[in-house]
C-alpha cells in the first residue's frame, strides 16, 4: 500500500464554482426524484430514504473536498456519494441490485461505497459514520496524507454514545475530520428537539472542545464556503471541526411514510426555500447564468439519470453463488 500520494488539496480556494453546485444539486434532484418513483412502482428493492431538500448540503460539502479526501455517511446517502463522483449509472444499477452496480448488486441503496472516490461507504446504523471518519482521519494524519475525512450524519445520531466517542478522540489526537450534522429536524418521526435538553449540535460540539458552525443548509454557497474553510483548517492541522447544516426533508423517513407528524405550513415554508430555487435565483440576479440555461442544466441531468435507469433495467441481478463473495475479506 502507499502511503503518500500525490494531490490530497482541496478545489482551488479562488471562485465560488457556482453553476458547478448548481449542476450537482440538480443531478441529486432528479436522482432522487426518479429513486423515490421508482421504488413506488416496485423496480427497487429493499428500504430508500431519499435526502429531496437536503441537496444543498451534499453539493457544498463534496465540491469543497478534493477526489482523495473520505467520505463517510448515512442511511439517507444518495445524493453525498453522487456529489463526491459516485458514477450514477453504477448507483442506479446498485439500487436495482444489479451485478454491474457499484457494490455488485449486493449492496443496495443503504450500503454505496466507493474507495476510488474515498467513499467508505453508506450504512444503516445511526452514528456509525462518525468512528468510520474518524479511523479514516488517523489513518491520513500517521500517514501525513493532508487527506480530510467527512463525516455526515443526522441530528439524530448525536444523541448516540458513537457521536461522542468519535467527537472526543477526534479532539484529543487534533483529526483532520470535518463533521456534518444534517439537521432535518426529525429522527424517523419524531422531533428531535423534544430529544434532548441541548437542541444546538454546536453547543454539543463544544462540549467537547470542538469548534462548530451553524450554517443555512438550504444555501449551497454558504454550505460550500464553512465546508471549504473548515477543510483548509483541517489540512492546517486544526481539525476536528463541526458543521450543523439546517435544513428539511421533504418526504417521509422512508419513501412510503404517510409522515403524518409532520405539520404542513411546516412543510410548506421549508419547500419555499427549495436549495435549487435559491441558488437560481443569485445566479440570474448576479447574471451568472439565464433561466433557460438552468433549465437545459436540469434538463441534461434528468436525462443522465433516465439513461441509467434503461441501462439498469436492462442489467442481470448477481449469481446466487456471489452471494458470499466479499463477505470474509475474499
Ligand atoms: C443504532 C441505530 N439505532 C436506531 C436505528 C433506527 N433508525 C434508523 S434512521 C433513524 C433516525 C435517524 O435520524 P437522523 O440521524 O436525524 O437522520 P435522518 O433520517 O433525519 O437523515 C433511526 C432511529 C438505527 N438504524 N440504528
Ligand atoms: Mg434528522
Amino acid at each position: 500500500m502507499t502511503t503518500k500520494s500525490p494531490s490530497h488539496e482541496g478545489p482551488d480556494a479562488a471562485a465560488i464554482p457556482a453553476r458547478e453546485l448548481f449542476s450537482t444539486m440538480a443531478l441529486i434532484r432528479a436522482f432522487e426524484t426518479s429513486v423515490a418513483q421508482l421504488y413506488k412502482d416496485g423496480e427497487i428493492p429493499g428500504f430508500v430514504h431519499t435526502s429531496l431538500g437536503q441537496e444543498a448540503v451534499a453539493a457544498g460539502v463534496c465540491t469543497a473536498l478534493g477526489p482523495d479526501d473520505y467520505l463517510a455517511t448515512t442511511h439517507r446517502g444518495h445524493g453525498h456519494c453522487l456529489a463526491k463522483g459516485v458514477d450514477v449509472d453504477g448507483m442506479m444499477a446498485e439500487l436495482f441490485a444489479r451485478a454491474e452496480g457499484i457494490c455488485g448488486g449486493k449492496g443496495g441503496s443503504m450500503h454505496v461505497a466507493d474507495p476510488s472516490r474515498g467513499v467508505l461507504g453508506a450504512n444503516a446504523i445511526v452514528g456509525a459514520s462518525l468512528p468510520l471518519a474518524v479511523g479514516a482521519a488517523l489513518s491520513s494524519k500517521l500517514r501525513g496524507q493532508g487527506r480530510v475525512a467527512v463525516a455526515f450524519f443526522g441530528e439524530g445520531a448525536v444523541n448516540q454514545g458513537a457521536f461522542h466517542e468519535s467527537v472526543n478522540l477526534a479532539a484529543i489526537w487534533d483529526l483532520p475530520v470535518l463533521l456534518v450534522c444534517e439537521n432535518n429536524i426529525y429522527a424517523e418521526f419524531s422531533d428531535s428537539r423534544r430529544m434532548t435538553r441541548v437542541p444546538s449540535v454546536v453547543e454539543r460540539s463544544a462540549g467537547h472542545g470542538v469548534d462548530g458552525r451553524a450554517v443555512d443548509g438550504n444555501d449551497v454557497e454558504a454550505v460550500y464556503a464553512a465546508a471549504r474553510e473548515a477543510a483548509e483548517r483541517c489540512r492546517a492541522g486544526e481539525g476536528p471541526l463541526l458543521i450543523e447544516a439546517e435544513t428539511y426533508r421533504w418526504h417521509g423517513h422512508y419513501e412510503g411514510d404517510a409522515q403524518r407528524y409532520k405539520p404542513e405550513e411546516e412543510s410548506a415554508a421549508w419547500r419555499d426555500q427549495d436549495p435549487l430555487a435559491v441558488h437560481a435565483r443569485r445566479l440570474v440576479e448576479r447574471g451568472e447564468a439565464t433561466r433557460e440555461e438552468l433549465d437545459a442544466i436540469e434538463a441534461s441531468q434528468r436525462e443522465r439519470v433516465d439513461a441509467s435507469i434503461a441501462r439498469a433495467r436492462s442489467l442481470a441481478p448477481p449469481e446466487p453463488e456471489e452471494a458470499f463473495a466479499h463477505v470474509f475479506g475474499d
